[in-house]
């Protein structure tokens, strides 16, 4: 699984590399990646009601091997999502986009599938700052136990600061459109 973490990200970088030099600024803030903990692979197995095999691991679940691209803006999510396949060894399996159509509680990302060495699933997020910030921030609270209060009205107020940030992801893009058209 390391090795296939590696050979991932290291194709990330050369994306990164290759649009930076294209368009004159870095379209990634930060990446993160992680390999699934045994533990935390057992309960999904569970919870999905498969068995808590290795075999499961590596072919029922898609997410054992996972890394996060958060760039500052949209067409940043876009434009390294487009060239995933480019990668060595791997396949792009299913892009799920969350981003054209969020989730309804307001979650904005891009997810990619892709298949290495036809062995190890990978999941690829990409997002923006303020889709990362507020995917953070409501999975913190999700996990809160003894949240209280009015859930809808909890609910509601997240959407709504969910499709604000979208807004403001939006009006960021053009801004920084306006600044390269002027720097023509
Ligand atoms: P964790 O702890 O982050 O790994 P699957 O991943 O296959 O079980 P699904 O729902 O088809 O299931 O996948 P999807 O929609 O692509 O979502 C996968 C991951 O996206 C989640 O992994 C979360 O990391 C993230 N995600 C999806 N929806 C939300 C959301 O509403 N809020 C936040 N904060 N994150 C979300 P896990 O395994 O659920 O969790």
């Amino acid at each position: 699984m390391q090795e296939a973490l590696a050979a991932v990200e290291a194709g990330l970088q050369k994306i990164r590399e290759e649009l930076t030099e294209k368009n004159g600024m870095d379209p990634v803030d930060h990446l993160m990646t992680r390999i699934k903990s045994d533990t935390s692979m057992r309960e999904k197995l569970k919870k999905r009601g498969l068995p808590e095999t290795e075999e499961s691991a590596l072919n029922e679940v898609r997410d054992a091997i996972g890394l996060r691209v958060v760039c500052g803006f949209v067409d940043d999510v876009f434009d390294m999502a487009e060239k995933l396949s480019e990668i060595p060894d791997c396949v792009v399996v299913e892009k799920k986009d969350y981003i054209h159509r969020a989730k309804p509680n307001g979650y904005r990302s891009l997810h990619v599938i892709l298949r290495y060495q036809d062995r190890f699933y990978v999941e690829i997020q990409l997002r923006t700052i303020s889709m990362d910030t507020w995917a953070a921030l409501e999975h913190h609270m999700r996990y809160k136990k003894d949240i209280g209060g009015n859930q809808a009205l909890i609910a509601t107020e997240l959407k709504r600061c969910a499709d604000e940030l979208a807004s403001t992801d939006l009006s960021m893009q053009t801004i920084r459109d306006m600044i390269m058209e002027n720097a023509k």
